[in-house]
């Protein structure tokens, strides 16, 4: 971090007394940040993706996207729907697919741009993002779908935000095979933002798991454990994936301003819980798109 102030005279001499101290300003609560944060967090990150720099129609993967190898064939740059810049992610699912490969994204634990770091016992994780679903979207399943997925590691367990075919709110930890009802539901013909928030821990009653739409808390649990041993960790981030039972129709929905971080977030919900929210509201240093900020 210190070598983020210019070292040479030569260079010191170009920068006026008030862009010192505007440097000065900006790097010492930085440093000062990192200086206070607890050994749990030493590996803290922050990924963002809000799709402003990739190809019309390609994959929605790379900077400012998912992961690259982690985007999947049907969702692309797009736009015709952008929450916020000029561009999005489409999402486009065909009737009878269940949409694996195709319908979403991943955010792979160490694949590039973002390199982000496995979250283990103790630590906490936020995931947001903002979707947009048609006014005469169909959520017909003989079961559930997948909206939103943390993965934990190793084993192929998953802690998720599931649609039911109402399009409700549902929770679901492959951890402790549970179900978390809402009585929310997913909004359509309008911009919304889902966020999920799990503190990972193998000791009951020590793991949190809360979601929240528009910063209202949908449902939380905070008695099963979220890690199925200390040894576990959240490694992988999905947005959809899988739509068990296929799409009734061929669909599409729109992406945005997803960000997942391991940084306590300042905002708070109105039970005063940690949380991400709208965009814009987060309380934290800026991240450029697509950028991984990872304290020493
Ligand atoms: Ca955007």
């Amino acid at each position: 971090m210190g070598k983020a102030r210019p070292r040479t005279a030569a260079f010191r001499t170009l920068l006026s007394l008030t862009q010192r101290l505007a440097l000065r300003a900006l790097v010492l609560p930085i440093l000062m940040s990192v200086l206070i944060l607890p050994i749990s967090q030493a590996l803290a990150w922050t990924i963002t993706a809000d799709f402003e720099s990739g190809t019309l129609g390609q994959m929605a993967q790379g900077p400012t996207g998912f992961s690259v190898g982690g985007g999947m064939t049907q969702t692309t740059f797009d736009n015709t729907r952008p929450n916020t810049g000029t561009k999005s992610a489409k999402a486009f699912i065909n009737a009878g697919n269940e949409g694996w490969g195709e319908w979403g994204g991943l955010f792979v634990n160490g694949a590039s741009p973002y390199f982000h770091s496995p979250v283990g016992q103790g630590g906490e994780l936020w995931f947001r993002m903002y979707v947009w679903f048609p006014s005469d979207w169909n959520w017909q399943t003989g079961t559930y779908i997948k909206i939103m997925r943390v993965l934990i590691s190793p084993g192929s367990a998953k802690i998720s935000l599931l649609a039911n075919r109402f399009g409700g709110i549902v929770g679901n930890s492959e951890v402790v095979n549970q179900n978390y009802g809402s009585s929310v539901s997913y909004s359509l013909g309008t911009w919304q933002f889902i966020e999920m928030y799990i503190k990972l821990h193998a000791t009951p009653g020590q793991g949190i798991f809360r979601a929240w739409k528009n910063g209202v808390l949908v449902f939380e649990n905070t008695t099963h454990p979220t890690l199925p041993s200390s040894s576990h960790s959240a490694t992988d981030l999905y947005v959809f994936s899988q739509w068990n039972d296929g799409s009734p129709v061929n669909q599409s929905c729109w992406i945005d301003d997803i960000k997942a971080t391991t940084f306590q977030p300042a905002n708070r919900d109105a039970q005063g819980h940690y949380m991400i929210g709208a965009i814009g509201g987060e309380g934290q240093a800026p991240t450029a798109p697509g950028s991984l900020r990872v304290a020493p």
